[in-house]
């Protein structure tokens, strides 16, 4: 707890171009903590490299993540933003909790799965133990809450039975963490081009996902290249997968819901709705763009964020991490 606020924390990988479904389902919802919470936004480029990464493009991108931050409304004066591999605690304590979270638990977190499927020549270790160093960032700061898109509701679940477990043996250490997910449907985004998967930034398909700082023109086709099925009416009916995912998306940009969606689009076709789907998602997005295109352009402005960031969120992870070194039985570090 930091001066009597609860913390919020959560995480973004720098590992492509951020998409619709990062905004919708996260960070469009972390700056409505700022001022009631103690909130602290991570880019985890540690997490990023449990995949194969080029290093010019995974530093490009994690300024890049880090101006989208702030370009989607997050007050670098208000929010602690900051690099996960700046805090030496992450990796720290990602390894201790890696003795406190059993295989068998692993082996069970479908992203693994998944992403060890699309990664079949690199199903490294730390793809592997990904969740006890999600658990680590979270735990580190005693965080109360953490929004998240519903894709991350088995690792939170996992993080929480990590600190429960680690308390059992050890007496009160860790806050247990509870998830934010947002209600709607847009807490879990479809891939435009199969939409039974999540839209995800690091598809190859370029077909498959918005990106937030695609151009008008590019978001329009990709919306209009959307797979749907042979049917036209507009409607939330069971197994048409592909029309329910872009009446999500529409929803999320202009609030309205389903049964307003069905009433302005009755007897209107698939290609008016995917053009509107198209209008609505650009314009929302075309002040993030602006500001984010201001932003790269200050890179003296970025450095500076990120060094406040750095020096609070290390100075605010000392005390967890003392103490948990001290309950594991590892003895004092020496001063130099
Ligand atoms: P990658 O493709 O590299 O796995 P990702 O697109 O899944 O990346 P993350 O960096 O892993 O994105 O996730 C950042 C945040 O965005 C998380 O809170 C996650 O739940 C949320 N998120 C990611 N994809 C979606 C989606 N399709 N719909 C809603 N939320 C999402
Ligand atoms: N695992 C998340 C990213 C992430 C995260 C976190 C989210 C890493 N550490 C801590 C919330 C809190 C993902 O893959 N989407």
């Amino acid at each position: 707890m930091y001066k009597d606020k609860k913390v919020v924390f959560s995480g973004v990988q720098p590992s492509g171009q951020l998409t619709i479904g990062n905004y919708l389902g996260a960070i469009k919802n972390f700056a409505e903590f700022s001022d009631e919470y103690r909130c602290y936004y991570c880019v985890v480029d540690e997490h990023a490299i449990t995949v194969r990464q080029n290093p010019a493009e995974l530093r490009r991108r994690t300024y890049e993540t880090l101006a989208l931050y702030i370009a989607c409304g997050l007050d670098p004066e208000k929010n602690v933003l900051f690099v996960q591999s700046h805090v030496s605690g992450h990796a720290e304590l990602g390894w201790i909790l890696d003795c406190y979270t059993m295989f068998g638990e692993l082996s069970r977190m479908t992203q693994f799965k998944d992403k060890s499927k699309k990664n079949t020549d690199n199903i490294n270790a730390g793809l592997f133990t990904y969740p006890a160093l999600m658990a680590a960032d979270i735990l580190l700061y005693q965080t109360e809450m953490v929004p998240v898109g519903s894709d991350q509701k088995q690792h939170l679940e996992l993080a929480r039975n990590i600190a429960e477990r680690f308390n059992g043996i050890y007496g009160e250490t860790f806050v247990v963490p509870e998830p934010f997910i947002n209600k709607t449907p847009s807490a879990r985004i479809m891939s435009l081009a199969e939409p039974t998967k999540k839209m995800s930034k690091s598809d190859e398909n370029e077909n498959a996902t918005v990106r937030i700082l695609d151009e008008k023109d590019v978001i329009i086709k990709k919306f209009k290249r959307a797979v749907t099925d042979s049917g036209s009416e507009v409607r939330a009916l069971d197994g048409k997968d592909g029309i329910i995912n872009l009446m999500s998306i529409y929803g999320a940009f202009t609030g309205k819901s389903f049964e307003e969606i069905e009433r302005e689009f009755e007897g209107r076709g698939y290609g008016d709705f995917k053009l509107c789907v198209g209008e609505a998602c650009a314009d929302a997005l075309a002040p993030v763009r602006e500001e984010f295109k201001r932003l790269m352009n200050d890179k003296a402005y970025l450095e500076d964020v990120i060094a406040k960031g750095a020096m609070e969120a290390y100075r605010d992870s000392l005390k967890t991490m003392s103490k948990v070194r001290r309950k594991v039985g590892f003895i004092e570090k020496p001063r130099f």
